[in-house]
């Protein structure tokens, strides 16, 4: 079964821990409660970063839950089967992740205060980081070269579909109240002033201290040496642990170490087809 994917509404999700039924479940009966935070974001955006932030944000800075809970068990992953269990199971305010693109997204959220972070990275950084991970994550196919991994990222042939597909439908709710988006560029360079927005958003309050806490512990170094945000305990059938890790660089602009000047053009040509007209301009562009 690893490796294999089925496509659901025109998307591709592996076959290993997901289904047509949960992920139509997820979208028409799974009921979003008002006060629900979302973490979303494409693949390889900032999702366990995001979710280590939240994580810390929700326990004011103090580290304890982040060293003692696995971060898939305190933000689950709403559409996989595991991780819808533990959302029903999940005793209220629910902290949740999801790649979901917005069209597979629940129904209910159109109906609740529900409130969605959405964190998007520099797209190239993103297809990188991908190519890399799709040879360590046993849940998806071997990318094969860079070459023609590049051209399925491109057209959307790759796990949760067209990066702009995904953008541009959740960046559609920008100017909404309970909508929030942050680029991963941005956590980089600013940190402190990011968490304090975040915070903002969530009406939350926190001191100094607890902030300068929040951005200690939500570090690179950090979470690579903490095992409960390092995927270290993500049993051997999902992931190859002697290949590679999750948190692998952690870094800005890397695809420039990957992408050769022809493969760059060909990424910024269908970038621009794609993103032109939008009205929505990023720290890459
Ligand atoms: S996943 O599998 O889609 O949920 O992956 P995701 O968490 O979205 O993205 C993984 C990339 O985020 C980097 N990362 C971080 N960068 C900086 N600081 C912190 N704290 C951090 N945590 C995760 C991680 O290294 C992956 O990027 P790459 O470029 O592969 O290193």
């Amino acid at each position: 079964m690893a490796r294999q994917y089925f496509t659901h509404k025109g998307v591709l999700f592996p076959c290993l821990g997901y289904s047509p039924e949960s992920l139509s479940y997820v979208e028409n009966e799974f009921q979003v409660q008002d006060d629900d935070v979302f973490n979303i974001t494409y693949p390889k955006s900032g999702t366990n970063w995001m979710r280590e932030i939240l994580s810390l944000i929700r326990s004011d800075g103090d580290p304890g839950w982040v060293r003692s809970v696995l971060n898939w068990d305190r933000a689950p992953w709403v559409e996989s089967q595991s991780g819808l269990e533990a959302a029903l199971k999940y005793p209220p305010p629910r902290l949740l992740c999801s790649h979901l693109p917005i069209h597979l997204f629940p129904k209910s959220l159109q109906r609740s205060k529900a409130k969605i972070i959405y964190t998007l990275r520099c797209p190239k950084d993103v297809l990188v980081s991908l190519y890399h991970f799709s040879k360590i994550m046993r849940l998806f196919k071997d990318p094969g070269s860079l070459d023609s991994f590049l051209e399925d990222f491109l057209s959307g042939n790759v796990v949760y579909g067209s990066w702009f597909h995904h953008v541009t439908g959740w960046m559609g709710l920008k100017g909404n109240e309970n909508f929030f988006s942050i680029t991963y560029e941005e956590l980089q360079q600013d940190l402190q002033g990011s968490v304090r927005r975040i915070c903002h958003f969530l009406g939350k309050e926190l001191s100094e201290e607890q902030v300068a806490a929040v951005v200690e512990n939500a570090s690179f170094q950090s979470m690579k040496g903490n095992k409960m945000s390092n995927f270290s305990q993500l049993p051997a059938e999902y992931m190859d642990h002697q290949k590679g890790e999750l948190l692998r660089k952690g870094i800005c602009g890397d695809w420039r170490n990957h992408l050769s000047e022809a493969q760059s053009q060909r990424f910024d040509t269908v970038y621009q087809e794609q993103m032109q007209g939008l009205g929505l301009t990023f720290p890459w562009d």
